[in-house]
């Protein structure tokens, strides 16, 4: 096992992951910009070392900055978290080039699921479904008007080198496309550098449901069942559940040995996320894969009581895992909400100091967060200060549980999303679990 690892992020998850060291009695290291002096990260750490100006760029992106803070405090392995350097393969590599390990997958895995077609031409290979669409870019408006034509509307343009849904154009019509192509290689190569974008048939009114995976280097690989992650906006997720409300036993299993069988056939080694659709009809459609852990996790180890940093971080030291598919359990449900400093009525960042604060407690609460009383959340960085995540026995209680947890909730001093996740758990559709990735944006709140 490792001695010392380094943690190149912030907030929430670099707390989640020095609590994981801890436990695993792992010394940790914390990087951190000129901004982040004060962050909790840095307090909670055993050491921290300064890596630049507060924009990410300068600082948790600035990738000679943190091998050299490695290096000169001995960490034999970089836990990146998720966002930054996470799914960086140029990173792993460079990792690995200075004798660090790289507490995720292989750059080869990074490097082949970041690569959106590559991705879904290999997870067919092994009999995962997906939708209908291109073995290939498509480089003109006429081989797309060709594509669409034999596919049929409505049609979405993805970028090949994205995820997450950054580019993405929905084309209901033949008049539409030439416009909505252009826009959709502009939108990529602003984003991702690359213009190459693909062509798949679109799915009306689908629920995002996520299986995590567990592997280790000894060609173990498990799935901890699934998530829910259809309530969200404009590509950002705000609610996630386990398990989803409308997942039979059957089709878990389904979908869980198609996650792991993808994930067998391109040698993973660490924990990452299937993403997938379902359709009104109960059919499920392979999307992408994240080859890190996700914010969502912990729903995942609510209900399975695995920690799935502790896992990770013993699969990164070669030993393997402790658990075989049928230890795993699933149990109660589980929900998280994102908790961002944000106006709740514009989705607009709401950075300033906290001048009042009381986190929730009691059974089945749990707080992920680095934020505290009078602390000043940053303008540089993303909005989310914290996950409120509850489990309870069944969905309703978890339901009013998440209530209960948000009413005893206190930010004061700058605006938060919490009063946007109690309308939610007080809406009839969403008790009742009937959501769609298109629920907010029908919902007038
Ligand atoms: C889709 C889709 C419908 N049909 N692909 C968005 C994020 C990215 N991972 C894939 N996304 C979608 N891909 C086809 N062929 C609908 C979405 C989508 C979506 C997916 C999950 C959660 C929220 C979403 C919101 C809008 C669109």
């Amino acid at each position: 096992m490792f001695h010392k690892i380094l943690i190149a992020n912030r907030g929430e998850i670099a707390l989640r992951i020095i609590r994981a060291c801890k436990e695993l009695g792992i010394k940790t290291v914390a990087v951190y910009s000129t901004a982040d002096s004060e962050a909790l990260h840095v307090k909670l750490a055993d050491q921290s070392v300064c890596i630049g100006l507060p924009p990410s760029s300068a600082s948790y992106l600035n990738i000679k900055a943190i091998i050299s803070a490695a290096e000169v405090t001995d960490a034999e392995a970089i836990h990146p978290g998720y966002g930054f350097l996470a799914e960086n393969a140029e990173f792993a590599e460079i990792c690995q080039n200075c004798g660090i390990t790289f507490i995720g997958p292989s750059p080869e895995n990074i490097r082949l699921m970041g690569d959106k077609i590559q991705a879904r031409q290999t997870v067919t290979e092994v009999g995962v479904p997906i939708l209908p669409g291109t073995k290939s870019n498509v480089m003109t408006v006429d081989e797309a008007q060709k594509i669409a034509e034999d596919i049929g509307f409505p049609i979405i343009i993805k970028a090949t080198a994205g995820g997450g849904g950054k580019g993405m154009k929905v084309v209901h019509s033949p008049a539409s496309l030439p416009n909505l192509f252009a826009t959709a290689r502009a939108e990529a190569k602003a984003a991702f550098g690359n213009s190459d974008v693909y062509i798949e048939k679109f799915c009306e009114r689908p629920r995002h449901v996520e299986i995590q995976i567990l592997a280790d280097q000894h060609g173990n690989v498990i799935h901890l069942g699934e998530r829910d992650c259809s309530i969200q906006r404009r590509h950002q997720k705000l609610i996630e559940e386990a398990p989803c409300p409308v997942l039979s036993a059957s089709l878990r299993k389904k979908m869980g040995t198609c996650a792991v069988e993808a994930a067998k056939k391109v040698g993973y080694t660490s924990v990452g996320t299937m993403e997938f659709l379902l359709d009104q009809d109960q059919n499920f459609y392979f999307m992408e894969m994240n080859t890190r852990v996700q914010v969502e996790h912990p729903v995942t180890e609510m209900v399975t009581g695995i920690d799935i940093i502790k896992e990770q971080i013993r699969s990164a030291a070669g030993l393997p895992l402790r658990i075989t598919q049928k230890d795993v359990k699933i149990s109660g449900h589980a929900i998280e909400c994102r908790i961002n400093a944000e106006d709740p009525a514009k989705f607009s960042p709401s950075p300033g100091k906290i001048e009042g604060y009381h986190t929730p407690g009691g059974l089945g609460v749990r707080v992920d967060s680095a934020v505290y009383d009078q602390y000043t959340v940053l303008p540089h960085y993303d909005s989310m200060i914290a996950k409120l995540i509850v489990h309870a026995d069944t969905r309703a209680e978890a339901i009013r549980r998440m209530a209960r947890a948000l009413d005893e909730y206190i930010i004061e001093g700058i605006k938060t999303t919490i009063s946007f996740h109690q309308k939610i758990m007080d809406n009839k559709d969403f008790m009742e679990g009937n959501v769609d990735t298109g629920f907010l944006e029908r919902l007038k709140l």
